[in-house]
């Protein structure tokens, strides 16, 4: 008894540390953004109430009941004034589920609520769910979109990896009750699907990312576009997806790219923030890059700076799916601040903080992909002469 009153007052305070641990901005930066020292949550940020069986009648040795392995890819935005992330956790069982943590300054102090959401089910059960983007759409509900993934019923007797990924839609008013819509309806498999917060020509606007296959994209070219009349059944008919953000041939993503948060509007037009793959010896490599569309056309590329905007470094490299950045959430503040909550290797949530001035210039001013070696030259080059004629002319 002693014991256990001793432990689960040291398992109090480590919790409590951990949580309100002040976050500072790391080293000098690029210019671009900054990122801040610590992760902003992890799996050992799980209220303890999740984790342990707190009665020692019934648990006399105070032992985890329900372990928690990670927390990842969160949805983000300002909600009653806090910022707020709907958090990718996932169990020790390797289900995740969404949970909603909170902060006043949002880089640090966040604190999951009570409970992890509720998310009702179709009459197709979800094996899994996970990564869900927010979007506060002008029709006036908040809605959730995320990958939903089943086992694949046409998968050989035996295997028992195939799956299929669907985008998932609910949408809510509070963050607490949730409604299920029917999955969107597409020609094929979709994961990193995002709802842009706005009707375009009376209709949604939905970020797709269609796939031949469960993890190959395949013949899908790259980050789509589709309309959709009615939301509370999406339906993408044959032909009506464009390809608006292509892949190509030795880039950062070359395998597979995909839509992060939905875009900020801003003066110059729409800023995005998406996640680029490339295949490896050592796997998959998952960095984040930028690009614009138009003010009056979110689905029209107007700037694409070349390479990644960010990658895993230091800690950020390792984890359960190590030489990972993902991101599917960001908040654009009234003072025009941006935090860039990013998620390191499958296992922990980050923020980087920049402005929509910082990223509209990097944006606009970062020089393109040329695709080959003696292009990166020639621009490496004409950057030195440059600062070379300035420098000399001082
Ligand atoms: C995992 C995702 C991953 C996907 C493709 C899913 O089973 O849960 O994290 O993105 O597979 O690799
Ligand atoms: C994907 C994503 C993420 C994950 C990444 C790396 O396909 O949808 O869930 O971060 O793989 O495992």
């Amino acid at each position: 008894m002693d014991n256990f009153k001793i432990r689960l007052a040291r398992l109090r305070e480590e919790h409590e540390a951990l949580i309100t641990q002040h976050n500072h901005i790391a080293g000098t930066g690029n210019g671009i953004f900054d990122r801040y020292t610590y992760p902003v949550l992890t799996g050992a940020h799980a209220p303890l109430e999740w984790r342990y069986d707190l009665n020692p009648a019934t648990n006399p040795h105070l032992m985890e009941r329900f372990g928690i392995n990670a927390a990842f890819n969160a949805g983000a935005m300002k909600f009653n004034g806090k910022y707020v992330l709907a958090v990718r956790v996932e169990g020790y069982d390797r289900k995740s589920f969404f949970a909603i943590a909170e902060s006043q300054n949002g880089v640090d102090n966040f604190r999951f609520r009570d409970y992890p959401v509720t998310m009702p089910e179709t009459e197709d059960p979800d094996t899994n769910v996970y990564d869900m983007r927010l979007t506060r759409h002008e029709d006036g509900w908040i809605y959730g979109v995320f990958c939903s993934e089943r086992k694949d019923p046409k998968a050989a007797p035996g295997d028992l990896s195939s799956a299929v990924a669907a985008a998932g839609i609910a949408r809510t008013h509070d963050l607490v009750t949730w409604e299920r819509l029917p999955d969107l309806v597409s020609g094929s498999q979709q994961r990193n699907v995002v709802l842009h917060p706005e009707f375009v020509n009376g209709m949604y606007a939905l970020y797709t990312r269609p796939q031949d296959g469960f993890i190959d994209a395949g013949s899908g070219g790259g980050i789509g576009w589709a309309l959709v009349k009615d939301i509370t059944r999406a339906v993408i008919a044959p032909g009506d997806e464009k390809i608006i953000n292509f892949r190509h041939y030795h880039t950062i993503k070359e395998m597979k790219n995909g839509e992060g948060p939905h875009p900020i509007r801003t003066p110059a037009g729409w800023l995005h923030l998406a996640h680029g793959v490339r295949g490896c010896a050592a796997g998959l490599r998952y960095v984040l890059y930028l690009y614009m569309t138009a003010p009056d056309d979110p689905a029209r590329v107007i700037a694409e700076p070349g390479g990644y905007f960010m990658a895993p470094v230091d800690e950020e490299r390792f984890g359960d799916v190590s030489n990972v950045l993902f991101s599917n959430g960001w908040i654009a503040d009234d003072d025009g601040t941006v935090y860039i909550y990013y998620a390191s290797s499958d296992t922990r949530m980050h923020v980087a903080v920049s402005s929509v001035d910082r990223l509209t210039d990097y944006c606009m001013n970062t020089p393109a992909d040329g695709f080959r070696s003696a292009a990166s030259v020639k621009t490496l080059h004409s950057i030195i002469a440059r600062n070379r004629e300035y420098l000399a002319g001082k």
